[in-house]
C-alpha cells in the first residue's frame, strides 16, 4: 500500500489519493449510520456535537455542516482512529506523530433530478490556512477528508488546483462562495501560476489529503444520493496552538482528537 513516492507526491502537488477504502465493511457501514444519525440529532454517546450549521427541519436540500460529529457517535470516533489512516498521514508526510485536532461533517444531499432544483451546496476556493488563525505561523497541518459514500464526478467531490500550496496564503478565498468562478477571479493567484483542476473521485471509505495551503472547493451534488464526508483536521508534531486557543479544548481527550501515528 505505501510506496516511497508517497511524501514526494503530497509535497510536490499538494494531495494525495489513497481510492482504497481504509475502513473495514462493518466499520463503513456502522460510520455512515452513525453520520446520518449525528444528522438526524441522533447522539449514541449522549453528547452533542460541537457546533451545528444545519438542523433535521431546516432545509432539506442545503449543505449540512457539522463540527467535532466524532463528539455524539462511536462509531465516527473509530472510523476517526482508523489505524490505515495514521498509517498514510505518517507516511505523507514524514511526520514523527499525528493526531486529530479537529472534525466537520459535510453532507451535501442528492438531487434525483439531476440537480435542475435545489438550494447551492458548492464549496468556494479557497485555502484552509486562512481559517487557522488559532496557531502559531508555521504549524504544520493538513487534511484527511474521508470518504463515507460513492464519491463520483458527479456528486459534488473535492477539487483540487495542484502545486497551488506553493502559492503562499492567498486573498480572496471563500469556503461558502458559491459562485466559484467568481471565486477564482477574486483570488490573488501569483503572475504566471497556471490553474490546472484534479476531481477528488473515493469509493466509500476512501481518503484523500490535503495541504493547509492548497486551493480547493467543490461543485453541487447532481447524483442521486447523497455525498458524506468528514474532514479530518490533523496536526503533526511540529505545531502549536496560540496560548488560549479554543483549538486546544480537545487535544488532551484522546476519544476526540485521537493520537493516530507514531514511530
Ligand atoms: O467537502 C468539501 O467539498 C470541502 C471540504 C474542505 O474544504 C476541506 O476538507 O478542507
Amino acid at each position: 500500500m505505501k510506496t516511497a513516492h508517497e511524501p514526494d507526491r503530497f509535497e510536490q502537488d499538494g494531495y494525495f489519493v489513497h481510492a482504497v477504502p481504509i475502513l473495514s465493511p462493518d466499520l463503513l457501514t456502522r460510520a455512515t449510520r452513525g453520520l446520518e444519525d449525528v444528522c438526524e440529532g441522533i447522539y449514541g454517546t449522549g453528547t452533542e456535537p460541537a457546533e451545528r450549521l444545519w438542523n433535521p427541519g431546516d432545509d432539506p436540500r442545503a449543505l449540512r455542516k457539522i463540527e467535532q460529529p466524532q463528539l455524539a457517535n462511536h462509531a465516527l470516533r473509530e472510523a476517526i482512529s482508523a489505524p490505515l489512516l495514521g498509517e498514510l498521514a505518517g507516511a505523507i508526510t514524514g511526520a514523527r506523530s499525528v493526531q486529530v485536532w479537529w472534525v466537520q461533517l459535510l453532507y451535501k444531499p442528492g438531487t434525483p433530478d439531476g440537480g435542475a432544483t435545489g438550494a447551492q451546496t458548492n464549496v468556494g476556493w479557497h485555502q484552509d490556512q486562512a481559517y487557522w488563525k488559532e496557531w502559531e505561523d508555521g504549524s504544520e497541518l493538513f487534511t484527511a477528508w474521508l470518504a463515507l459514500s460513492d464519491v463520483t464526478p458527479e456528486a459534488g467531490p473535492m477539487v483540487f488546483v495542484p502545486g497551488s500550496h506553493r502559492w503562499g496564503l492567498l486573498n480572496g478565498g471563500d469556503f461558502f462562495g458559491q459562485d466559484l468562478n467568481a471565486v477564482q477571479s477574486g483570488l490573488s493567484i501569483p503572475p504566471g501560476a497556471s490553474w490546472r483542476e484534479v476531481v477528488d473521485v473515493l469509493p466509500p471509505g476512501g481518503v484523500s489529503f490535503h495541504h493547509r495551503l492548497l486551493i480547493h472547493g467543490s461543485r453541487r451534488n447532481t447524483s442521486a444520493g447523497p455525498r458524506r464526508s468528514l474532514a479530518i483536521h490533523l496536526r503533526t508534531e511540529m505545531s502549536r496552538p496560540r496560548p488560549g486557543s479554543w483549538v486546544s479544548r480537545y487535544l488532551d481527550q484522546p476519544a476526540i482528537s485521537p493520537l493516530i501515528f507514531q514511530r
